[in-house]
């Protein structure tokens, strides 16, 4: 029979009602309940996005689908057997490492569902994963980052090169590209953090690879604590465009996520729209990756070369 082999494909999570989200954003905030103030204003976001409430649930269980179909296919002599474990919502990331252990899986490799490695993303989930793993005796090894990817950074120049083709009549050198991820905390930058340096990383990739020129990086999605965060946010950068640089073309391209979710459903779709109609300005994004086969096989490279690594 062949060898079988646990993949632990991690995400972000989502709730799967309205009535859950008290519960999720209590666990995204270490247990400390939000004021019904704060709970109101995500209900009230997550109740403004397109494609129903939580598309995310969806999308994360496409994206493990599509993985295990394409490791399966590309590596006949094994078979793979992927698990979801989810950060801040069921099945937990250790609800997926106590189901592989229950199921007999005895080698495993971890994989997150976000392409830059940051202490706090990236690190977080693989610590519990570990610890858990390590708690019942599972042999796991985790693919890090996956930023510089040949077909990720493929699939992302493609979004940028249909999406350049929005802006009816403007030249191609008078649009601005905005690369995002999720802000983070500036002290991970004390941390020595490899997470700016990676954005950045790709960032330059895709844009040589379409050559573009007129670019940056913004930050989007940052915490509102007492505590600084990385920016500049993409909502002042918009403002600056267009009032200092006189820019009347932008387009936002969401490097850090891989799915549509709340955080390009409503914090690009919704928020910055509404800035940029305000501003006079014509913003367009970049589609998100979901299940294209091309960040699908992506995965299955990283996770099959990290066993590969050690079998
Ligand atoms: O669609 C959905 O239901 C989930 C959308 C969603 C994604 C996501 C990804 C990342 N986050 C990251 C870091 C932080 C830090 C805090 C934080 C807070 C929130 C809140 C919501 C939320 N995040 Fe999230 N994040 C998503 C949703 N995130 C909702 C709480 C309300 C708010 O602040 O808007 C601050 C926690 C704290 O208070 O200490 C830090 C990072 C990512 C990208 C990497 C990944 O996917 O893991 C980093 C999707």
């Amino acid at each position: 029979s062949k060898r079988r082999i646990g993949v632990l494909v991690m995400s972000y999570g989502t709730p799967e009602s309205l009535d859950q989200v008290e519960a999720y954003y209590t666990h995204i905030r270490r247990g400390h309940p939000p004021t019904a103030e704060q709970l109101h204003e995500l209900t009230s976001r997550y109740e403004a996005i397109v494609g129903g409430f939580f598309p995310l649930r969806e999308n994360t269980n496409k994206q493990v689908q599509g993985l295990q179909e394409t490791l399966n296919r590309e590596h006949p002599e094994l078979e793979f057997v992927c698990y979801q474990g989810l950060k801040h919502a069921q099945p937990y990331v250790e609800d997926g490492v106590e189901q592989m252990v229950k199921d007999g899986i005895t080698e495993a490799i971890g994989v997150v569902l976000a392409p830059h490695y940051s202490v706090m993303s990236v690190g977080g989930y693989v610590k519990r994963a570990k610890d858990k793993a390590q708690e019942l005796g599972l042999d796991i090894e985790f693919v890090l980052s996956y930023h510089m990817h040949p077909k990720l950074l493929e699939a992302l120049s493609d979004r940028v090169e249909r999406a350049l083709t929005k802006f009816d009549g403007a030249e191609r050198q008078d649009i601005r590209v905005i690369f995002t991820a999720h802000s983070l905390p500036e002290k991970i930058l004390e941390m020595k953090d490899p997470y700016p340096d990676q954005l950045l990383a790709t960032s330059k990739a895709i844009a040589e690879r379409v050559a573009i020129t007129n670019w940056q990086f913004g930050w989007q999605s940052a915490g509102q604590t007492a505590m600084p965060w990385l920016g500049p946010d993409i909502l002042d950068v918009l403002q600056t465009l267009r009032k200092e640089e006189g820019v009347a073309n932008v387009l936002l391209c969401p490097i850090g996520f891989v799915s549509d979710h709340l955080e390009v459903l409503y914090d690009i779709d919704i928020e910055a729209q509404a800035l940029a109609q305000e501003l006079g300005l014509h913003l367009e994004r970049t589609e998100s990756l979901n299940t294209d086969p091309l960040y699908m096989e992506t995965l299955s490279d990283v996770v099959y070369q990290k066993w590969a690594e050690k079998a």
